[in-house]
């Protein structure tokens, strides 16, 4: 379709390094564990890795409390592992996202400690937001979002109190961060994911809000103005280098609208888009929340998801059955794409992890009340026997097992790497564009050109699919058959079509 760009229709796996493959047996996963797996990888037939925070942090949001942006934690590997990771990465075509964290740090970064060992209205104090008294804003993990020091100050952490926010009105926070981004690029990386890219800059006023949760509605702290020319800044760099680098802000919003001015010219290259979290399975409201995303940019510079670390996994949200629909669904749509570690082997949200070995700060600082995300980032079973690991995987985590769904033609694992391979092959998949197609209220399919439709059945009970010269893939083995004999998609699955 004309792509020039690779991130346009670039498929996008997320890594959480911890969670993902751990080479030496210490139960924590690693980089060389990421690299020993790059086959796995390019097996499954994604363009590139996101490798979630694998800086040193002492883990107070899962390595989101970054105390040096330019190292690897040493339980974790490296530079040099990096370094390599990345070589045989390239090696085997697949490109190398880094997670850059710009709202906050680790309550345990040098400039954070050099800012409590200084007075207040010190420089040191500067690169971060003390005040004298807090406001009424709360921490998204729960509790209040600033917390007192010992000479009576408050700092702002928007996130866990071992997360201080930066203070991006200091012109020193701007050359620092410049610094950082160099220093991934140089490195070789073909990107970054922009955390809280709707946060960095707060109202420099501080005011009390009406409502002391926004969500991600714009407000004092989210979606400021400032934030443009800042992107625009990190586009020159990016830009700078050479091999189309992408930068992938994480915007949060409440309505797709909010990300307009993300989008215009210039900006970051990409936001990510929410959508497909937010709703349910249904037609009329997916049908919406595509529209509004074509409408806005696409889906090349606003990717899709289905899930991440930070969500409830698809498996649990939707089913199994239409899960694996909502996979060819992903994977269908104009643009590029992300898939989190373990949605192609269909793992579900792990409910009983005993508290103790919970890590979520969102499960501390609530006293338990919201479980938090440690569902999802259960370490991936590899084979079906287990290894002990940092958070315990269930009794019944084998089942999932990659060795175990290689052979079964009917695993997810198989399912994802179809529709990859089907998707580097077919021209009219990747970036472009799409026609709705009209059909029963539980229909909702789609062409794109040259000769493809996707189409999904959303109710309870068969629909006829578009007219369709030939069954291309389906969400169920067994659904070819049906299409083949009767024309009719079962409930609760979808098929790609040539026609
Ligand atoms: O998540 C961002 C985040 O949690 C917020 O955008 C939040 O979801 C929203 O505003 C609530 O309404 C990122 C990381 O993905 C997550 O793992 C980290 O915990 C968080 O930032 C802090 O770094």
């Amino acid at each position: 379709m004309g792509t020039s760009l690779w991130w346009q229709d670039a498929v996008v796996y997320e890594v959480y390094p911890r969670s993902f493959a751990d080479s030496n047996g210490d139960s924590l996963g690693d980089l060389t564990g990421v690299r020993q797996k790059l086959r796995y990888l390019a097996d499954l037939g994604v363009d590139a890795i996101w490798l979630t925070p694998f800086y040193p942090s002492p883990l107070a949001d899962g390595g989101y409390d970054v105390a040096d942006y330019r190292d690897v934690d040493p339980r974790l590997g490296t530079l040099a592992d990096f370094d390599h990771l990345v070589r045989d990465a390239r090696d085997r075509g697949i490109r190398v996202l880094v997670d850059l964290v710009p709202n906050h740090c680790s309550a345990e970064h040098p400039r954070f400690r050099a800012a409590l060992a200084a007075p207040p209205g010190s420089q040191e104090r500067d690169w971060f937001i003390f005040r004298d008294g807090p406001t009424n804003w709360h921490s998204m993990f729960g509790g209040p979002a600033w917390t007192q020091v010992p000479d009576g100050q408050w700092y702002l952490h928007l996130f866990d109190s071992g997360q201080p926010d930066w203070n991006w009105q200091n012109p020193d926070v701007l050359a620092f961060f410049e610094s950082v981004i160099r220093f991934w690029l140089d490195r070789g990386v073909a990107g970054l994911r922009v955390d809280v890219a709707h946060g960095l800059f707060k109202d420099p006023d501080l005011p009390d809000l009406d409502d002391p949760d926004p969500a991600d509605h714009p407000s004092a702290y989210y979606h400021r103005p400032e934030l443009h020319d800042l992107y625009r800044s990190w586009r020159a760099i990016l830009d700078s280098y050479h091999g189309d680098r992408t930068a992938v802000g994480e915007v949060w919003t409440e309505e797709a609208q909010t990300l307009r001015p993300y989008l215009e010219p210039g900006g970051l290259p990409q936001v990510f888009n929410f959508q497909l979290t937010r709703v349910r399975w249904d037609a009329g409201e997916l049908r919406e929340a595509i529209d509004a995303v074509q409408t806005l940019a696409g889906g090349a510079r606003a990717p899709w998801v289905l899930g991440n670390h930070d969500v409830t996994r698809p498996v649990t949200r939707y089913g199994p059955r239409r899960a694996r629909a909502a996979a060819l669904l992903l994977l269908a749509l104009p643009g590029s794409a992300y898939i989190y570690q373990g949605e192609e082997l269909g793992l579900p949200q792990v409910r009983g992890i005993p508290p103790a070995r919970r890590a979520d700060p969102r499960f501390r600082r609530t006293g338990g009340r919201a479980l938090g995300r440690d569902g999802c980032r259960v370490p991936i079973p590899w084979s079906a026997s287990r290894e002990p690991t940092w958070l315990p995987q269930p009794a019944w985590w084998g089942r999932y097992a990659v060795d175990a769904q290689r052979g079964d033609p009917g695993s997810f694992l198989r399912l994802y790497t179809a529709a990859l391979a089907m998707r580097r092959d077919h021209p009219a998949l990747g970036a472009g564009s799409m026609a709705w197609l009209e059909g029963g209220q539980d229909l909702l399919a789609f062409a794109r050109e040259p000769g493809f439709v996707y189409a999904a059945n959303l109710g309870q009970v068969p629909v006829a699919a578009p007219p369709f010269r030939k069954v291309l893939l389906t969400s169920e083995p067994a659904v070819r058959d049906v299409l083949i004999a009767r024309g009719a998609l079962p409930p609760g699955t979808a098929a790609w079509l040539g026609r």
